[in-house]
């Protein structure tokens, strides 16, 4: 049976381990034999949207233009794992719709960390910079973060493992035969 695509959004603040479940589930499913692909800043923000920045607006359009970019990817029937914040409700919601519209999965996952663990990992800085207003319209600082109401997955990264956040997902798409 071939594999049916979907949409794995992952959504959370900065350092709450979004990129590094979307690495180690993309290595699993690619183990198996099952096609996935991964967008992050990396490869979205360095190219496709260099243009845009951090205000809500820009936030919105980023959105907007990855949610389209992995519904083609779902629509190819890969596995495509989304690693943006996506701090608002709003534009979630459409990339739902847009993927429903056409009847691909959409399958939400909060990455979910208390902000002091983000800020204490602060990884590249980045929270010690906004505190000092450096950087202007960090999320979860001095920009909203707004949770999802109703995830398909809700996932504590303070409390498990990297590995057991990867298996949860993986065997939702177990379960929900998607894989
Ligand atoms: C939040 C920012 C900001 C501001 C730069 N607010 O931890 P990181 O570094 O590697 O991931 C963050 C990334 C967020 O980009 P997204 O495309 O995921 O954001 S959104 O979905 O809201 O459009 C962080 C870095 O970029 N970064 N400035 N002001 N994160």
């Amino acid at each position: 049976r071939k594999q049916e695509g979907c949409t794995i959004w992952l959504t959370g603040l900065s350092a709450s381990g979004k990129s590094t479940i979307a690495c180690a589930l993309e290595q699993l499913l690619l183990e198996k034999g099952i096609g996935a692909y991964r967008l992050d800043g990396d490869n979205i923000r360095f190219g496709l949207n260099k243009d845009l920045g951090f205000s809500a607006e820009d936030r919105n359009e980023n959105i907007r233009r990855v949610s389209e970019v992995s519904k083609l990817f779902a629509d190819s029937c890969m596995i495509s794992i989304t690693s943006f914040i996506s701090p608002y409700i709003e534009d979630r919601s459409r990339a739902r719709e847009l993927h429903a519209k056409d009847g691909l999965k959409f399958i939400e996952v909060f990455v979910d960390v208390p902000i002091e663990v983000a800020e204490q990992r602060d990884p590249k800085g980045l929270y010690k910079k906004a505190r000092e207003g450096a950087i202007k319209e960090f999320t979860g600082i001095s920009a909203p973060y707004e949770a999802p109401e109703a995830p398909e997955l809700h996932l504590r990264t303070d409390l498990k493992t990297v590995e057991e956040c990867t298996l949860i997902i993986y065997e939702y798409l177990l379960r929900e035969k998607i894989i």
